[in-house]
C-alpha cells in the first residue's frame, strides 16, 4: 500500500519533532583530530566527554524520491578557543544539496568544495542556507549559552562521506577572539586528492 502524506510538529523549544523522530547525539570524542587544542580535547574527553550536539531525524527510507529531514542541535561549548560544531560531511552523492534552516541561536555553516573554494554562511532565526551540491558542511554553534537549532532538508539517496573530512579537515578554523568569531586558516589542513579528468 503507498503512504500517504502526513503533517508533523516542530517543537522549537524542545527542540523535537514529538513521535516521528529517531535521535542520534554525538559527543566530543565523535570529533577527534578536528580540533587544534588537542590537550584541551583530550581533558574534557576524560572529565566525562560532554555531548556537543543532538540529531532528531523523521524516519523516512533512504532513497531517491525521499527527502530526509529533521532537527540538528549542537550545544554552546568550546575547546581551548574553537566552539562545539558538527563533525560536517560531504554526501557520498556528490551532486546532492541540502537547505538548512535556523529556528533558534547564532551559528555559522562552513562549507567547502574539493576545487579549493570555501564559503560560511551565518545562522539566525528566520535565515536559511542553500548548501549547493559538492560543498562539505559543517555547523558551527557561536554562542556560548544557547543551542543552535536548525531544520534540515536533503534528498533521500544523499548518503554520507565523514572520511574525507576525518583525515583532511575544513580549510578554516572558527574560533572566539576578543569578544567575538573569527575564521582563521586550518595549519592541519590538507586539498583532498584530485581525481584526473
Ligand atoms: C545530513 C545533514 C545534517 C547533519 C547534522 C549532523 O546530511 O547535513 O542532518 O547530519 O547536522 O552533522 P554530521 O556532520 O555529524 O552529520
Ligand atoms: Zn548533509
Amino acid at each position: 500500500m503507498k503512504e500517504r502524506p502526513f503533517g508533523f510538529e516542530i517543537d522549537i523549544a524542545d527542540a523535537a519533532i514529538p513521535a516521528r523522530d529517531r535521535c542520534m547525539q554525538r559527543r566530543l570524542s565523535a570529533l577527534r583530530g578536528q580540533y587544534q587544542d588537542t590537550a584541551g580535547f583530550d581533558h574534557m574527553v576524560e572529565q566525562g566527554d560532554p555531548l556537543i550536539y543532538e540529531v532528531h531525524e523523521v524516519l523516512r527510507p533512504e532513497s531517491s524520491g525521499e527527502l530526509l529531514s529533521g532537527l540538528s542541535i549542537v550545544h554552546p561549548g568550546r575547546v581551548g578557543d574553537e566552539y562545539f560544531m558538527t563533525k560536517g560531511h560531504y554526501h557520498s552523492v556528490r551532486g546532492t544539496a541540502e537547505i538548512y534552516y535556523c529556528l533558534k541561536g547564532h551559528g555559522l555553516l562552513l562549507m567547502e568544495n574539493e576545487d579549493g573554494d570555501w564559503t560560511a554562511e551565518e545562522f539566525r532565526p528566520g535565515r536559511a542556507v542553500y548548501v549547493t551540491p559538492n560543498y562539505a558542511h559543517r555547523s558551527v554553534n557561536l554562542s556560548l549559552n544557547e543551542d543552535l537549532v536548525t531544520f534540515f532538508v536533503y534528498p533521500g539517496h544523499a548518503g554520507h562521506d565523514y572520511a574525507t573530512i576525518e583525515s583532511n579537515g575544513f580549510r578554516k578554523r572558527v574560533v572566539h577572539r576578543d569578544g567575538t568569531f573569527e575564521l582563521i586558516d586550518n595549519p592541519a589542513w590538507s586539498a583532498p586528492a584530485q581525481v584526473s579528468a
